[in-house]
């Protein structure tokens, strides 16, 4: 198997540091053997003529430094402020430009060049995200016939978003190279249906098949799951552990309500704060009882809409403190840091109120981590944006809009005040979609689909 993604998880780095996705294609290239391919994470003057290899038993890692150009293009300029904003309708942050869209597909030309030869005749070729949809295309035109899937982490966006950007034909055409294109729910695939027959003047075969640009392919949609059960019995074992009863024991009967995100404007975080204001208005009992903790490690802060995102947090941050906070009780604590897994694991199961708000995500996989570190038998309730990809499966957290800031007041209110009856039911119904739907079912459902291409 031959796995691609912008970043790589090299596996010198511990198990303990890499994300879940990044253990999971460890663990499938681990079984059948194969290659990790793409950026090393590090930028340098000029590209460099060929990727570092690091052999690990039956894998190898494959990297490649960016040039300051490619980085500033590619990476900041095309993929994380024309696409990363469109794909989650943003189109007042959407910034394109034909220069980084050519040094996107150049990136993109470069890394089929180098992993042409490391390529082997039964390969599965496996690429992820929007980073490098063209990709598999380019190694198309290099004479590769053999099965390559897509996996798209972030939504396809509506027809009418989509095509405000000047190169959405080619970028769909390059989708519809691959054997296999998998997103994350219904609506993602229906808007990607959409735009193959109202745009690209394909159509619908059935059975998951479209034939779109002379092509047909298998497209469907694959749930990212999460690690249930590492999640479980991390929750668990912590339980009894002195962090946990100190953050459970609230000082005066507080309660915790958390949030973990990248700081990403997608992730909606000012319009949280501004929910959680209004929840303070209108619950003022509350008062001096609860503590919103948001987590919120720095992210593409080359990026400039980034670095607003996060004066904006501390403005609004530093304002409700001042309005609301008394000499002993903070009503927020913004952490602009990251914390180590079992920490996050801690924090999620002392919280009484999980509140995943994002404008528009993928899929969000800390609503799935929320839910599976909770107490069974105290557990918190998890108040979760409709527009979040996991809001499909995890039907029974408190759904809502996260623009509509009443609502979501009223929500977290509700959270706070549930009886352990209807908690324990609404997070039973949860945890049975988790448990069946994991990480690993994810990656096998996706390498099994793949392992059917060609689909002609
Ligand atoms: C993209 C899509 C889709 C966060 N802070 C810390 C930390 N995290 C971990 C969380 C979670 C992961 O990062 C974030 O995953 P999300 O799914 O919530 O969001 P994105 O990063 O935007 O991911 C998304 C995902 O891809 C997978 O397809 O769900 O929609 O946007 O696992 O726990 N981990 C640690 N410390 C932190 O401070 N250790």
């Amino acid at each position: 198997m031959v796995v691609v993604s912008n970043r790589v998880a090299v596996a010198t780095d511990t198990k303990a540091r890499a994300g879940g996705l990044a253990v999971a294609i460890q663990d499938a290239l681990q079984q059948s053997g194969g290659v990790w391919f793409g950026w090393s994470g590090k930028v340098v003057p000029k590209t460099p003529s060929e990727p570092t290899l690091h052999e690990a038993g039956p894998v190898t890692y494959a990297t490649l430094d960016l040039s300051r150009k490619h980085y500033n293009e590619y990476y900041n300029g095309f993929a994380n402020r024309a696409l990363w904003p469109l794909f989650h309708y943003r189109l007042d942050l959407t910034a394109f430009s034909q220069e980084h869209y050519s040094s996107y597909l150049e990136v993109n030309k470069l890394f089929a060049g180098h992993l042409l030869p490391l390529l082997e005749p039964e390969d599965l070729i496996w690429i992820h995200d929007y980073h490098l949809i063209p990709l598999g295309e380019q190694l198309r035109r290099s004479g590769i016939t053999r099965p390559m899937g897509f996996f798209l982490h972030t939504p396809f966006p509506a027809l009418e978003i989509l095509t405000a950007l000047p190169s959405h034909r080619s970028l769909v055409q390059a989708l519809c190279a691959y054997d296999l294109v998998g997103f994350h729910t219904e609506n993602d695939l229906r808007a990607f249906l959409d735009y193959i027959v109202h745009e690209a003047g394909g159509g619908i075969m059935g059975n998951h098949l479209i034939h779109a640009f002379g092509k047909t392919l298998r497209v469907e949609i694959f749930p990212i799951g999460i690690e249930t059960d590492a999640f479980e019995k991390g929750g668990a074992s912590l339980s009894r552990s002195q962090k946990t009863e100190s953050l459970r024991s609230h000082p005066h009967g507080r309660a915790w309500i958390i949030g973990v995100d990248r700081l990403d404007y997608s992730k909606g975080l000012v319009e949280r704060l501004l929910s959680f204001e209004c929840f303070l208005d209108r619950y003022p009992e509350f008062k001096g009882k609860v503590t919103l903790v948001q987590i919120a490690p720095p992210s593409r802060s080359e990026v400039p809409e980034y670095r607003e995102i996060q004066r904006m947090l501390e403005t609004h941050a530093g304002r409700l403190n001042g309005r609301f906070a008394e000499f002993d009780w903070v009503p927020i604590n913004y952490l602009n840091k990251s914390y180590q897994r079992q920490e996050l694991i801690q924090f999620y199961r002392a919280s009484r109120v999980g509140l995943i708000t994002p404008l528009r995500d993928g899929m969000n996989l800390v609503a799935k981590e929320y839910v599976a570190s909770q107490d069974p038998e105290d557990p918190g309730v998890m108040v979760l944006s409709r527009f979040a990809g996991a809001a499909r499966e995890l039907d029974s957290a408190l759904i809502v809009n996260p623009l509509d800031f009443e609502g979501v007041a009223d929500a977290i209110a509700r959270g706070l005040t549930m009886p352990l009856e209807e908690r324990k039911e609404r997070w039973n119904g949860m945890m049975e979609t988790l448990r069946g739907n994991t990480l690993n079912t994810w990656r096998d459902d996706f390498i099994e689909a793949l392992r059917q291409a060609p689909y002609e």
